[in-house]
C-alpha cells in the first residue's frame, strides 16, 4: 500500500526531514536594538549565526497550522545570553505552542500590559502561549537551545509593537543566570 511518508522532526536535535521546508538564519548584525549593550554586538562578528528557524511549507490559510524548530546557539552579548528578536502575533488572539527538544533556556512570556514572566526550557517542556502574548526564547546554557513550534498560519509576527522591549532581560553573572528589570529603553 502507498502510505504517505510524513516529514519528520528528528526529536534528539530538532532535525526536520522529510518535507518542503523555509529555512531562515537571524545573524548578529540583524539583532540592531536587541541586546542591552549594543556596542557589544558590534564588536562581535556580524555574520555569526545567532539563530536558525526551519519551516514545513504548509498552507497559511484560516485555520490551518505551521510547524517549525528554532536552534537558538550559545553565546552572549556582554553578559546578555543570546535570545530570538520576540514578537507578538499580528492577530493579537491567535496563541502557539512551544516543545523543549534540547539544551537549557528560557521562554519569556510578556501580556500587553507590559507584565512578563519565565519559564523554564527544557528537552520536554511544553509551553502554552495564550493569545495577546510576546514570546521570545534564551538560551542559558552552552548546548543549543531547540524547541518545536505550532502556530496558526494566519497569526503573523509583529516585531514592531515590542519597539520599547521586553520588560526584563536575563544575563549571567559569575556564572549564575541573573534577571534584571529592563532600563527603560
Ligand atoms: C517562532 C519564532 C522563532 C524566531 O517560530 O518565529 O522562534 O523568533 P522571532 O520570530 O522572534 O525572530 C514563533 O514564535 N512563531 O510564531
Ligand atoms: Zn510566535
Amino acid at each position: 500500500h502507498p502510505f504517505i511518508q510524513p516529514p519528520q522532526v528528528e526529536w534528539a536535535s530538532g532535525a526536520l526531514t522529510k518535507g518542503p521546508l523555509l529555512r531562515k538564519s537571524t545573524r548578529i548584525r540583524d539583532l540592531i536594538g536587541i541586546f542591552a549593550d549594543d556596542p557589544a554586538r558590534q564588536r562581535l562578528a556580524g555574520e555569526h549565526v545567532v539563530y536558525d528557524v526551519e519551516i514545513l511549507a504548509t498552507s497559511p490559510a484560516e485555520g490551518e497550522l505551521y510547524t517549525g524548530v528554532t536552534h537558538l546557539y550559545p553565546g552572549r552579548v556582554g553578559d546578555e545570553y543570546f535570545m530570538t528578536r520576540g514578537h507578538f502575533h499580528a492577530r493579537r488572539e491567535q496563541g502557539e505552542v512551544y516543545f523543549g527538544l534540547r539544551g537549557n533556556g528560557l521562554l519569556l512570556l510578556q501580556n500587553e500590559q507590559g507584565q512578563a514572566r519565565l519559564e523554564s526550557v527544557c528537552a520536554g517542556s511544553i509551553h502554552i502561549i495564550p493569545g495577546f502574548t510576546a514570546h521570545r526564547l534564551i538560551n542559558t546554557g552552552s548546548e543549543v537551545l531547540s524547541a518545536l513550534a505550532v502556530w496558526p498560519g494566519v497569526a503573523g509576527h509583529d516585531y514592531a509593537a515590542l519597539a520599547k522591549g521586553f520588560t526584563l532581560r536575563v544575563f549571567e553573572e559569575n556564572q549564575q543566570i541573573q534577571v534584571r528589570e529592563a532600563q527603560n529603553e
